[in-house]
């Protein structure tokens, strides 16, 4: 028989980090601090208008989900855009981490449930065909937080 989830309890939508977000003012600077002091190489760039960000990803390790976790260098396109906003209250540095599941809406439904703000009503496009929501980081300890569904696979 299943029941309603008890939202004081623990929450096991979420099965992976799949990226750490980071603010640069210079994407092509940072892949290159990146490549050269790590070995780690871009495996996909994009610009999203929408977030307002030129980003790329850099795989860090596959997860036994069949997901994977990526660093994401975000450069932001506009001045209004959050990460313009992020950079110029702090500079560079850590923005974002992101959790990854295997349905966002379910996940976003579940954390809204236990009193967190989900700031995206509909899940939004992300990078490589995901999903994504972001939640308030107000309501998440200070660490803005991202949940993600990858693209299907073909
Ligand atoms: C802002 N705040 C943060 C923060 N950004 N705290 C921690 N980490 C961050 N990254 C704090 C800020 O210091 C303020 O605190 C308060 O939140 C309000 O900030 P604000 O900038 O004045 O206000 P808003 O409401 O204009 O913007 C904040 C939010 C916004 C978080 C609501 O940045 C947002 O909607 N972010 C989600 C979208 C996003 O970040 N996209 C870029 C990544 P005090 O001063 O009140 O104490 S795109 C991405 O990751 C993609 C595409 C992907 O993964 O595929
Ligand atoms: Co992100």
């Amino acid at each position: 028989m299943s029941s309603a989830p008890d939202p004081s309890g623990p929450f096991s939508g979420l099965t992976r980090l799949d990226h750490v977000g980071i603010a640069c003012r210079d994407l092509d600077a940072s892949i290159a601090f990146y490549r050269t002091t790590y070995g780690f190489v871009v495996e996909h760039e994009e610009v999203n208008e929408e977030q307002g960000v030129r980003e790329a990803m850099l795989r860090i390790n596959g997860t036994d989900d069949g997901g994977a976790t990526y660093l994401q260098l975000l450069e932001p396109t506009r001045p209004d855009s959050p990460v313009a906003k992020f950079l110029d209250r702090n500079g560079e540095g850590v923005h974002h981490i992101a959790f990854g599941t295997g349905d966002v809406a379910a996940s976003a439904a579940g954390v809204g449930e236990r009193g967190v703000r989900v700031l995206d009503k509909e899940p939004r496009h992300g990078t490589l065909g995901s999903s994504i929501v972001f939640l308030h980081p107000k309501d998440c300890g200070g660490v803005l937080t991202e949940l993600v569904q990858a693209a299907e696979r073909p």
